[in-house]
């Protein structure tokens, strides 16, 4: 009995690297888990499901594969990838989860995210994720065409590199308080999210009751996957180099 989570792989035709152990992870680690969830940031940037390119296709064919040999696949959108949507959904077996969603791993009531919603003190991205989230604004956004879409994707890209090489540790990273009012409004005492790139297993308190908050890494130098059990759960990296060939 196995749910394996990973985040924040940032895949992309510009990192072979990345995708071998990705790809590679799908094929040899899914085999008869209970779940798989990708919780964010699977792709470097998506701009549409219309985009289907050869490296897109590659990957979507690992997650059918998948979910076609029955293990269940489940995504929450990261601030890079929010805009898959059905027609991927529809394509690779996986099931879009709301940004907040609440499962049960082996009776423990646990609220998974991407964990961008928690950076309260990052006001400048939050007033940025309102807009990008607007339904309007995605809607003018998909009646451009794929190369001017991917052309925004890029500028945004590059100002975000910039602004937050201007940013402090501290406001791109959650927000304390904001992490014990979302867990106590859903009744939880153990959270699992990505984003920060800060892989950790932190001891909190929670409404008065011990809890924890789970940070999944990114997969830049290496793969991370957070492997959970019944029995118990552990934070593990993959090589690119020795596990991936
Ligand atoms: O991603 P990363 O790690 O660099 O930094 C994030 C936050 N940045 C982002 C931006 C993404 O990187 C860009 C993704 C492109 C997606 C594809 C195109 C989709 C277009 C959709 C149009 C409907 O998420 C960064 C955080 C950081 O994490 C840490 O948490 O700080 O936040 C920012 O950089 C945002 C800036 O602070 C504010 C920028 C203001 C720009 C306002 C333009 C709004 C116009 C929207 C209409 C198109
Ligand atoms: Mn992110």
């Amino acid at each position: 009995m196995t749910t394996l989570f990973i985040s924040d792989l940032h895949l992309s035709a510009d990192r072979p690297d990345i995708t071998a152990c990705f790809l590679r992870f799908m094929q040899q680690e899914t085999q008869g888990i209970d779940a798989l969830y990708v919780l964010g940031d699977l792709f470097e940037m998506w701009i549409g499901d219309d985009d289907d390119s050869p490296f897109h296709q590659q990957i979507k064919h690992a997650f059918k594969h998948v979910t076609d040999s029955g293990v269940p696949c489940y995504f929450i959108h990261g601030n890079r990838d929010f805009l898959i949507g059905k027609r991927f959904s529809r394509e690779t077996g996986v099931t879009l989860l709301p940004e907040h969603s609440i499962v049960d791993l082996y009776g423990k009531p646990t609220l998974i995210l991407h964990g961008d919603t928690l950076c309260t003190l990052d006001e400048g991205y939050q007033r940025y994720r309102k807009k990008v989230h607007n339904r309007f604004i995605q809607w003018l956004f998909f009646r451009l065409p794929l190369r001017y879409r991917q052309q925004i994707g890029d500028k945004m890209r590059s100002n975000s590199s910039e602004t937050n090489q201007k940013k402090s540790q501290q406001i791109m990273d959650v927000t304390a308080s904001e992490v014990e009012r979302v867990m106590a409004e859903s009744h939880v005492q153990q959270m699992i999210h990505g984003h920060t790139h800060r892989p950790d297993i932190h001891r909190i308190e929670v409404a008065g009751q011990p809890a924890e908050r789970i940070v999944l890494g990114d997969w830049y130098d290496h793969g991370s996957v957070l492997v959970y059990r019944p029995e118990g759960y552990q934070l593990e990296t993959r090589d690119f180099q020795s596990d991936c060939q």
